[in-house]
């Protein structure tokens, strides 16, 4: 029992800790999820910390919740008759695989650093996984476990693994190739594609259709007034309220959908902190 595997692996981190070292826990007393959120994490999930010492730039470090919510998607969907679709930027949603599933959060994905203006020094990324564990009455809305959802008990050591290879695999694909060419797999995976969200950034908020992940992981969202916006930080919420587009003239027929290859005309918030860095 730890309070956080995050807080741990910090400590490492600090006192030189290897790449690749991992921390795990039974049970977390104070886990947390970004912006001190708090993290539920019982007896029976998957609550694990590693930490990382990639040569790239700061900037990058918000693509790694990313590529490794591919690798937690295709690790889960391995251990039966489920399906998992990415939530942009550190979720990863599940369902059991069949018609008119609801997808819920089975994950979540914390990344933190510590860097210099154009070195990472460290990042530790933690993974949070609903296996085996109950889900308070709290969050039963959002919130799904594997359990739940195959309708038996999952195997967490087979789960964790098979978890940590393809992690390994996809953290040295992006190393050697960037993480526009993980980018098309992420978009068959998103959830938000094509949907209407609201945004929640640090200092506001709007409404749009999610239509593609741009080659530098941020979300592109078609607001009202038909502008496209590349969110780089923030909270997405799917909305189930009608959104009015404003038409360009009377002809315009984008609301959004389709995968923008060359997005132009993006505009990016001001003084927007990285994803998922501490504050
Ligand atoms: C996250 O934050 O989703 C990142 C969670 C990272 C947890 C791991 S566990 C190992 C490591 N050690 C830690 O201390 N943390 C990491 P965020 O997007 O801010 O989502 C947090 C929100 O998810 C909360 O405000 C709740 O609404 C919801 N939530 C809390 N516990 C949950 C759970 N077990 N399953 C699904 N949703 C949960």
């Amino acid at each position: 029992q730890l309070d956080s595997t995050q807080t741990r692996a910090k400590t490492l981190a600090g006192l030189g800790g290897k790449e690749g070292t991992v921390v795990l826990a039974e049970k977390q007393t104070s886990g947390r999820g970004r912006l001190n959120r708090e993290w539920h994490s019982a007896d029976g999930g998957l609550w694990f910390s590693i930490l990382l010492r990639p040569a790239i730039q700061p900037s990058q470090v918000p693509q790694l919740p990313l590529i490794f919510s591919i690798a937690v998607a295709d690790a889960l969907e391995k251990t039966g008759a489920v399906t998992c679709k990415l939530k942009w930027p550190n979720d990863v949603w599940l369902a059991p695989k069949k018609p008119k599933s609801k997808f819920k959060k089975v994950c979540g994905i914390l990344s933190e650093m510590s860097a210099e203006s154009d070195k990472v020094n460290w990042l530790v990324t933690g993974i949070g996984i609903n296996v085996n564990n109950k889900i308070p009455p709290a969050l039963r809305k959002q919130a799904i476990s594997l359990h739940e959802a195959l309708g038996h008990k999952a195997n967490r050591s087979e789960l964790l693994v098979n978890l940590l290879e393809r992690m390994e695999k996809t953290y040295e694909d992006f190393l050697k190739n960037g993480f526009n060419s993980l980018r098309k797999t992420y978009l068959h995976r998103s959830l938000l594609t094509g949907k209407r969200v609201t945004v929640t950034e640090l200092t506001r908020t709007y409404t749009g259709i999610a239509e593609s992940i741009a080659p530098d992981g941020s979300l592109l969202i078609r607001d009202k007034t038909h502008k496209l916006r590349a969110v780089l930080a923030g909270d997405i919420t799917l909305s189930s309220s009608p959104l009015p587009v404003r038409r360009r003239g009377e002809t315009g027929d984008d609301q959004g959908g389709g995968e923008n290859q060359n997005p132009s005309n993006i505009s990016h918030p001001p003084n927007t902190p990285a994803p998922n860095t501490p504050r």
